[in-house]
C-alpha cells in the first residue's frame, strides 16, 4: 500500500495513517482503493477491537478528495467516484470495531466526511474543519449532507455546507463535531482505546450495531450522489476546480 501506513500497536489496537503528506493527504482514487482493500483485510482480524485513523505529518488529517483528479471528471465519472467513496466510508461506519478519528491539522471536504464516518473524533489545537465544496462549484459527495446534520444539527450543518468557511477546533468541540481537544490526538485515541479494550468485546460490537441501526436507515446517501453528480458538467464546477489549481479565487457567473 503506497498511500497508507498501518501499525498494530498492540494485540487489540491498530493505527492507520493516510500517507500523502505532500498533497495534504487528499484522497485520490488510488488511496480510496487502498483504504477499501485495507478494510476488507482488517475485518478478518478478530483480535483487533479499535482502529485509529489519522493523517501522516502535522499539517493535515485529510484536506479533501483530490481536486486535481476530480477536475476533469464528467458527471458519470463523478457519480462513480462518489458512490465508491460512500461505499468505503459506510464500511468504516459499520466496521465491527470501534473507529477513532485522530484529527491533526486540516480536516476538509472528504476529510471531514472520513472523520464523520468514525465513531469518535479527537482533535488538536491546530485542527481546522470545513466543507469547502461550494467554493469549488460542487457539494459534499462522501456523505456530509447526511452525516454532518446528524452530528451537529441541521442549522450548523447548513452553515458549514453553504458558506464553506473553516472552523477551528474550539468551535468544532462546541458544536459536537469533536469529542475532545488534546495536544496529541493519536496518544489520546490510544488512551481511549485502552479503556475500550477492557470492556466486553461482544457488548461493544452489539452497542455499535444498535446505535447505527436506525441511524443508517435515515442516511439518503444515494440522493447525495445524484445531487453531487449534477454539479459536474457545469461551468461552476469547471471554474471552481480550475481556480483551485491556478491558486486563485473562483469567479462564478450569475445563474
Ligand atoms: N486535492 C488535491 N490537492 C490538494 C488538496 C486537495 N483537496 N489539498 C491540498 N492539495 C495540494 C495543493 O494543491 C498543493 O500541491 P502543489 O504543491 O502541487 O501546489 C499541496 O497539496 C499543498 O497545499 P497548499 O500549497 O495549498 O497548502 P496551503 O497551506 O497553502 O493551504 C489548504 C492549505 C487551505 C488546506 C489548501 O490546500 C486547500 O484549500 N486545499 C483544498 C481544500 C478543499 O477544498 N477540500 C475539499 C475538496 S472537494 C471534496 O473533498 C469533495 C468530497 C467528495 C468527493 C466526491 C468524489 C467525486
Amino acid at each position: 500500500m503506497d498511500n497508507l501506513i498501518y501499525e498494530k500497536i498492540s494485540n487489540h489496537v491498530g493505527v492507520l495513517k493516510i500517507n500523502r503528506p505532500k498533497y495534504l493527504n487528499s484522497l485520490n482514487i488510488k488511496t480510496l482503493n487502498e483504504i477499501n482493500m485495507f478494510l476488507d483485510e482488517i475485518k478478518k482480524d478478530n483480535d483487533l477491537y479499535v482502529l485509529i485513523i489519522t493523517g501522516e505529518g502535522d499539517k493535515a488529517f485529510v484536506a479533501g478528495a483530490d481536486i486535481k483528479e476530480m477536475k476533469d471528471m464528467n458527471s458519470i465519472e463523478a457519480m462513480e467516484f462518489s458512490k465508491f467513496g460512500n461505499k468505503v466510508f459506510k464500511k468504516i461506519e459499520n466496521l465491527e470495531k470501534v473507529v477513532i478519528g485522530a484529527v491533526n491539522g486540516y480536516c476538509l471536504g472528504g476529510g471531514m466526511e472520513l472523520a464523520l464516518s468514525c465513531d469518535i473524533r479527537i482533535g488538536s489545537n491546530n485542527s481546522k474543519f470545513g466543507q469547502p465544496e461550494v467554493s469549488l462549484g460542487i457539494i459534499p459527495g462522501f456523505g456530509a449532507t447526511q452525516r454532518l446534520l446528524n452530528v451537529i444539527g441541521i442549522g450548523k450543518a447548513k452553515e458549514l455546507i453553504f458558506i464553506g468557511d473553516m472552523i477551528d477546533s474550539k468551535e468544532a468541540l462546541n458544536i459536537g463535531l469533536l469529542n475532545k481537544i488534546v495536544d496529541n490526538p493519536v496518544e489520546e485515541a490510544i488512551n481511549i482505546s485502552n479503556k475500550i479494550i477492557q470492556k466486553g468485546p461482544i457488548a461493544i460490537k452489539q452497542a455499535k450495531k444498535s446505535v447505527n441501526f436506525s441511524y443508517n436507515k435515515n442516511l439518503a446517501l444515494d440522493y447525495e450522489v445524484e445531487c453531487f453528480a449534477n454539479c459536474f458538467n457545469t461551468e461552476d464546477q469547471k471554474e471552481g476546480m480550475e481556480a483551485f489549481t491556478q491558486k486563485r479565487k473562483a469567479e462564478f457567473e450569475n445563474r
